[in-house]
């Protein structure tokens, strides 16, 4: 088998992962196979499974194209948004450049009008994701709208979506989820066996396998090795280490000056609330469902995103992780300009202040500019501690 197409082993080939996708990706498509680029939590994958399509996160994470961007979005805006875009305009980004058509989805503000603009560069096609979780008719509307999905698919690309093919998805991506959950629940363990860092490309390069049995597979055989070692001794993080709990909004840009300068503060990330976390794995879908296509979209519907108001579900889920993993800590990461997520910080705060957890919150971008002054804030955090 080429090497490229091989399973990751270790945490260093997960990481490597993103990277190697590339090259599976131009596979796919010379093999006439067809790519979705996607970028929320949101995204119904099991439709997009059913219909073929190969998913891809498009999810800008470097700053190195946020001035492409920022020569038609303005400077003052989440960025993430602009990182994304700017990989579409400057075609830097070989996962944009093949994918058949994008599939976002009406969250912020600042993305679904971006998603406008990128509809001129690439076939984008927008679902309308109601905000308010708490109202049944929300439950209707995005049924309603998955539905739509399925037959704009269906005729975009001439396949037909089976409940049969959406009962199948179903199962493959629980068992994904599920070994997802499973390695994440390592880090109950104290020590936990995994560094956090170390942990989050695990789940990153998982989105970049592509083959997602493949995928599940290879990240239990990462947990059982992980484990054979913990047991025979091997502790790769101290037992003094504080133990946090991340949430905010996606870190995947800011990774090192955040996660990185906990844990070699003296902390170990041993739970990522965030999406690429537990938000994106801990509800699965049943199979068996009489209307599988309503069963998909409950599932979607209760992600506790900040775009969500009330946004209860986050609160909740919190809560329960604080006790599941043994936290000592909460440190909430918030993208500059991200409204969303910067509003709710209030809540989060003042959440962690009831249940007695010491809250750190960080306002961060792409940029290095403020990495010293992160180092300081998070140092002390950890001191206090
Ligand atoms: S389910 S977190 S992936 S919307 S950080 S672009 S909210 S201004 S990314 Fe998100 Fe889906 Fe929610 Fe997850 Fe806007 Fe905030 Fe930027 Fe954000």
């Amino acid at each position: 088998m080429d090497d490229y197409l091989k399973l990751p082993e270790t945490f260093e080939e997960f990481s490597e992962a993103r990277k190697n996708g590339f090259i599976r990706v131009k596979k796919i498509k010379e093999e006439g196979g067809l790519i979705a680029g996607v970028f929320c939590t949101y995204t119904p994958l099991e439709i997009l499974d059913a219909a073929g399509l190969t998913a891809v996160g498009l999810c800008g994470m470097s700053n190195e194209t946020i001035p492409a961007a920022e020569s038609e979005l303005p400077k003052n805006l989440c960025p993430l948004i602009k990182s994304s875009y700017g990989f579409a305009l400057s075609d830097k980004c070989p996962y944009t450049y093949f994918s058949d058509i994008i599939i976002g989805e009406t969250t912020c503000d600042g993305k679904k009008k971006m998603y406008e603009l990128l509809g001129e560069i690439k076939d984008t096609y927008i679902i309308q994701l109601p905000q308010g979780q708490d109202r049944a008719y929300s439950a209707e509307l995005w049924t309603k709208e998955l539905r739509r999905l399925i037959r704009t698919l269906e005729e975009k690309f001439g396949v037909e979506i089976t409940d049969e093919k959406l009962r199948s998805a179903v199962c493959l991506r629980n068992d994904e989820r599920k070994a997802k959950t499973e390695l994440m629940e390592l880090s109950r363990l104290q020590p936990p066996p995994l560094r956090g860092l170390d942990l989050y490309k695990v789940l990153e390069g998982s989105g970049f396998v592509f083959d997602i049995a493949a995928s599940a597979e290879a990240m239990q055989s990462t947990k059982r090795k992980a484990l054979e070692k913990y047991e025979a001794g091997d502790r790769p993080v101290s037992k003094n280490a504080k133990r946090i709990l991340v949430t905010g909004c996606p870190i995947g840009g800011v990774l090192e000056k955040t996660v990185g300068t906990i844990e070699s503060s003296g902390g170990v990330v041993v739970c990522f609330e965030n999406c690429g976390g537990v938000k994106a794995t801990r509800e699965l879908a049943d199979a068996e469902a009489d209307d599988i296509v309503q069963e998909i979209s409950r599932r979607y519907l209760n992600i506790g995103c900040a775009i969500m108001t009330p946004n209860q579900n986050r609160v909740n889920l919190i809560r329960s992780l604080v006790d599941e993993y043994h936290i000592d800590g909460v440190v909430e990461i918030l993208l500059q300009a991200c409204h969303p997520y910067t509003v709710e910080a209030h809540t989060i705060r003042r959440l962690s202040s009831e249940i007695g957890m010491p809250y750190l919150g960080i306002e961060t971008d792409y940029s290095n500019t403020d990495t010293g002054q992160l180092s300081t804030r998070i140092e002390a955090f950890m001191e206090m501690l």
